[in-house]
């Protein structure tokens, strides 16, 4: 929690955190939370960090306000989720990928194949098994606060079409700073390589890597597309986006605030699926009127894919286990064939 901007920071240097850390009073007792996002002003997910900045403001009649820091302002990923944990920064709002790695009961959100599709994954985040995995992050000193969709992650590379995992053989795949991440594309017999986000355009354009996985949103956002223009449709994995928050920030709100800051983000969250329906199909056409050669849903062998990754579901832990048959017995039934 702090009271003054990042360049008094600077300025006032261990003092400020003492006085940060010990919870601030000043400036007339108006509360400054400090948000950091990865990706650019006009993305969804920014967009919603701005909303729930814009509601808690509201709320709380002008006592609170959140700072959003977008397009890696505070660093990547997985920085800033380590900033979070020491109280150096309030709020993040990040992929579950890099999250997982603190909290391990993560990775049943994110496995591959896991969903139907957006609307089962969304029953289950809303759900008490959602409620549940945002709670498991309080034995890492994160307070978890909402979800945001984040679509489906597929592949996409500098050399050729993907429609079966052998046209991946041996490729050098970026992956989020993720174990499962790691696995499932080792899985695949491709050759993963964990980046942060903000290093894969000049990794693909300088041939560090052949090719990396994401949505249709970020492919484009990112231009990895110019540089990697194979995409790929199959669709290996939906992985929700989610706010967190510092329990030491936290923990120095009253129990009203805190109140109003969990209604607030769980508030922001419809606002988030609009505005990300909306940039996916912007996404989508853009890329598609682009030099991109898109493989379809249909001309992938999805069955190959989710062959090779079922390992990843024969060494899951118990507690993830569980999880992860009650994500499944949401979903709808199976459909019918032709
Ligand atoms: C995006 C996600 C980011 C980041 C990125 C990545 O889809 O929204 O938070 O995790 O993927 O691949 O690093």
């Amino acid at each position: 929690m702090t009271c003054r901007t990042p360049a008094v920071w600077a300025l006032v240097g261990a003092a400020a955190w003492i006085a940060a850390l010990a919870g601030c009073a000043a400036d007339g007792d108006q509360i400054v939370l400090r948000l950091a996002e990865t990706h650019p002003r006009d993305y969804p997910t920014t967009d919603a960090n701005y909303e729930f900045a814009r509601l808690v403001h509201e709320r709380s009649e002008g006592r609170i306000r959140i700072e959003v820091y977008h397009s890696s302002q505070l660093g990547e990923e997985r920085g800033v989720i380590e900033q979070v944990l020491f109280g150096a920064l309030d709020m993040t709002r990040v992929s579950v990928s890099p999250l997982a790695s603190f909290v391990p009961e993560l990775d049943a959100l994110q496995m591959p194949f896991l969903y139907d599709g957006p609307d089962h994954m969304w029953e289950v985040l809303r759900s008490d098994v959602g409620r549940e995995m945002l709670d498991t992050l309080e034995q890492a000193d994160f307070v978890g606060l909402n979800y945001y969709d984040s679509g489906a992650r597929s592949f996409y590379n500098t050399r050729r079409e993907i429609r079966h995992p052998d046209d991946m053989a041996g490729m050098q795949i970026r992956v989020q700073e993720s174990r499962l991440m790691m696995d499932l594309v080792q899985a695949l017999g491709a050759v993963p390589t964990p980046m942060p986000f903000g290093e894969v355009y000049s990794a693909l354009q300088t041939g560090v890597i052949d090719g990396a996985e994401n949505n249709w949103p970020s492919y484009f956002s990112t231009s990895h597309y110019e540089v990697a223009p194979y995409f790929s449709l199959n669709e290996h994995s939906r992985v929700p986006e989610v706010t967190i928050m510092s329990r030491l920030a936290m923990d120095r709100l009253s129990e009203e605030d805190r109140q109003l800051i969990r209604e607030a983000a769980w508030d922001a969250m419809d606002y988030q699926i609009e505005r990300w329906n909306a940039f996916e199909a912007e996404a989508e056409q853009r890329i598609r009127g682009a030099r991109v050669t898109v493989t379809e849903r249909e001309d992938v062998d999805v069955d190959a894919f989710r062959q090779r990754v079922q390992p990843l579901y024969d060494r899951l832990p118990e507690n993830q286990r569980s999880i992860v048959e009650r994500i499944r017995a949401m979903a709808g039934p199976p459909a019918e064939g032709p």
